[in-house]
């Protein structure tokens, strides 16, 4: 990396580095010592960097997920892991279908579940029968994964690999290995199995009980037979454990580094979960954060969901400083599995454009599922959802408006490996441009691999008229900052670093443009039916009761909306004022400049004005009493007592309604009480009851968004109870932020 002296303000400013700092290598890992003062220890972050296979994997920003298996077929979230083969009921397979539309949208490599929670297995594994070659397609010879990688070598994607540690099948089998209490010792991987030999040679010696040497022979089948393996995802959800199962992670470890030498291990110590499953991202994502222990050779990695992970208040309560990055996930779905093209919500363009910016633009990885459906092919809304928002990236970001413009060079030159090290007193970098330009994006980049995150705070001004005018600002930077502001129209802009951790290396620096599309919309709706349809405030959305910080980018849109299921336009009624919507499919639309946004819909449930408790199994207190399961407001919730099963909440709607179908509206405030299982019962007189549908929700700690059960017949009824039969991560009480019925 070439070092330059600055110009700043037209000064300039020798960079004047301490004896100390030179003396700290730049690490992806530094422990801090027994003794080490605050300073020391923000000394020791401003040198944490990421390794070169981090680095890789940031400058991809951009990647696919693929969620596929038998839950495709069965429309679950979460298999049972007792699923037939044979409801894997795949008749083609279009793997270059996908590769395309993923290149479409600038994504740079795709991650396969090859193994998801219920054990079964997309590729020709020695090792179990639970899997593709039990299933009918091409008469159990097909293999997922080899489609893929071919595929992706002929379009020039890197491919990664998902195998979730947990596995229902090994559990639930009768001969299953999980938890089997089988003995730790001395094994080679892989096992050889009798006519089908390895081409690779490699192998290994590792203390291993029975499941982890399945899993360790597994990992070398997918490391050595489908050409380089990219990431490594290891999902930390697990839908039961058995025995007191442990993992060998450094073994897996181990494998991986040899096999895979260019892959990054997710959930472990290369790459952390970004804390939610729903695109939110943080205001401050911090890559160098603190463990207790020594990530490279600890084997217990939680997951991280706090706001704050990486403050100076939090480095000083570290053991060790280590760069781990964000990945945020999403489903461009509702739900990480395919399940229909009428009911399921997909994303709009503008909602992946907007997570793109934030995620990629807020120093993370930006992960995004596209679930293939049944017939083996992405499906076409998808597919054009990615090829629009592929388009947007290429449109704003491809054309850098400070093209020629004047300033620092190593800012403007595009090359990553030059940067501008700031003094830090005396920080800022002006840059002119040739003529006048009209910039709502400005893009910023620090050095991380020789200088690791240091800028803390900024701010961006704009020449405006015969000023300076500040037109944005914001905390870290970090891989890549993109700022969002309202359209200026400037030929001079000044970048101001406020805060930060040493000197700040900045590498990048450009300023863009996006056509302003109106923006997205949400509903919310009172206890008396009224619905509010106000813009979706998704800017640094972390907590989602929290309020947000960016206002609005929009001004001068209209919204029109339909209470007919009719898809809304400029004729369709003109929203105002709050709407009354009672058990109707509510569609809205903003329109800015004749241009349309993103069409939002929902079904709304019976009014809950007249409901009332009839009788509920218990309730923790006030805070939590059983009424606020419908009060029309999602921040408040009902919680059970903990133990003293069955937990159940009777309600009494007032009159009697034809019901289709039940909503459940998990609390978010902590991961007690998702109801995983339960029934419906139905009374007609309030007293006595009969169960009509039984229903259960897969995945709700990781994402507790709210969960439909369509009933199989229509119910008519005014009285209804709501029991669970199951809790998820084996809970002891239930916990209900609202409940609907369609
Ligand atoms: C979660 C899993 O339980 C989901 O099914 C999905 O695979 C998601 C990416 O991770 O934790």
């Amino acid at each position: 990396m070439r070092e330059i002296i600055l110009f700043a303000f037209g000064i300039l400013l020798l960079s004047c580095q301490t004896g100390s700092q030179h003396s700290i290598t730049p690490q992806s890992t530094i422990k801090i010592e027994e003794g080490d003062s605050k300073e020391a220890i923000i000394e020791k972050a401003a040198h944490v960097v990421p390794t070169e296979n981090q680095l890789d994997a940031l400058r991809n920003e951009f990647i696919a997920f693929i969620h596929f298996g038998p839950n495709t077929f069965t429309r679950k979230e979460w298999g049972s892991g007792m699923e037939d083969p044979a409801v894997f009921d795949l008749k083609i397979l279009d793997t270059d279908q996908w590769c395309r539309a993923m290149k479409a949208a600038g994504m740079k490599m795709v991650i396969l579940t090859v193994k998801h929670h219920d054990g079964f297995v997309l590729w020709q594994s020695r090792y179990t029968d639970h899997g593709i070659m039990s299933s009918g397609f091409l008469d159990g010879k097909g293999d997922v994964l080899k489609d893929l990688s071919e595929s992706c070598k002929k379009y020039g994607m890197k491919l990664g690999v998902y195998m979730s540690p947990a596995d229902l099948y090994q559990i639930e089998h009768p001969e299953g290995l999980y938890g089997n209490l089988s003995e730790y010792t001395k094994r080679t991987i892989p096992r050889e199995v009798p006519g089908r030999p390895f081409e690779n040679k490699t192998t290994f010696e590792f203390e291993a009980d029975d499941y982890n040497e399945y899993f360790l022979n597994q990992l070398f089948e997918i490391l050595t037979e489908y050409g380089e393996i990219h990431e490594v995802w290891f999902d930390g959800a697990h839908p039961k454990t058995k025995g007191g199962q442990t993992y060998n992670y450094p073994a897996w470890r181990e494998l991986i580094r040899t096999l895979a030498p260019k892959a990054v291990i997710f959930g472990r110590e290369d790459i952390r979960w970004c804390g939610n499953e729903a695109g939110a991202t943080r205001q401050t994502e911090w890559n160098v954060i603190t463990y207790p222990k020594d990530p490279n050779t600890t084997s217990h990695f939680t997951d991280l969901t706090d706001t704050d992970l990486g403050s100076r208040e939090k480095l000083y309560q570290g053991k060790y400083l280590h760069y781990q990055q964000a990945e945020t996930n999403t489903s461009i779905r509702e739900g990480w599995f395919y399940r229909d093209d009428t009911h399921q919500k997909v994303r709009s363009a503008d909602d992946v454009f907007d997570i793109y910016e934030r995620s990629v633009g807020g120093n993370s990885t930006f992960l995004l599922n596209i679930p293939p459906n049944r017939e083996g092919t992405f499906s076409p809304r998808d597919v054009d959802v990615l090829e629009e928002v592929g388009k947007r990236i290429k449109e704003t970001y491809e054309k850098n408006l400070l093209q020629d413009a004047k300033g620092p060079k190593q800012v403007l030159d595009g090359d990553p490996d030059t940067y501008l090290l700031l003094d830090k007193k005396k920080h800022g970098i002006i840059i002119t441009l040739p003529a006048p330009a009209t910039i709502n994006r400005l893009m910023l980049q620090e050095a991380i691999a020789t200088h690791s995150e240091r800028v803390e705070q900024h701010a961006v001004d704009a020449w405006i008229d015969t000023q300076w005018k500040e037109i944005s600002t914001a905390t870290n930077i970090g891989y890549k900052r993109i700022l969002r502001f309202p359209e200026v129209t400037t030929h001079k802009i000044r970048i101001r670093i406020l805060e930060s951790r040493l000197d700040p290396a900045i590498s990048h620096v450009s300023a863009h443009y996006y056509r302003t599309r109106p923006p997205q919309l949400a509903f919310s709706r009172d206890k008396e039916g009224m619905v509010t349809i106000a813009p979706l405030q998704t800017e640094f959305n972390w907590n989602p009761h929290g309020e947000n910080a960016a206002g609005n980018l929009n001004t001068g849109y209209q919204i029109f909306y339909t209470l007919d299921g009719s898809e809304p336009t400029q004729n369709s009624l003109r929203y105002e004022n709050p709407v009354k919507v009672e058990h109707n499919i509510l569609k809205a639309v903003s329109f800015n400049n004749n241009i349309q946004g993103a069409v939002h819909s929902e079904a709304f449930g019976i009014v809950k004005k007249d409901w009332k408790l009839l009788e509920v199994s218990s309730q923790r207190n006030n805070r939590t009493a059983a009424v606020q399961a419908f009060d029309a407001d999602r921040r408040t919730y009902w919680q059970s007592e903990d133990g003293a099963a069955p937990h159940f909440i009777a309600i009494d709607l007032g009159t009697e309604y034809e019901l289709k179908a039940m909503v459940y509206t998990p609390q978010t405030f902590h991961p007690e009480g998702m109801m995983a299982r339960g029934i419906l019962r139905v009374s007609a007189d309030g007293k006595s009851w009969k169960t009509v549908e039984t229903f259960e929700f897969g995945n709700l700690v990781n994402d507790p968004t709210p969960r439909s059960h369509p009933f199989t017949n229509p119910v008519t009824t005014r009285y209804i109870r709501v029991e669970a039969t199951g809790i998820a991560g084996n809970g002891r009480s239930v916990a209900i932020a609202e409940l609907d019925f369609l």
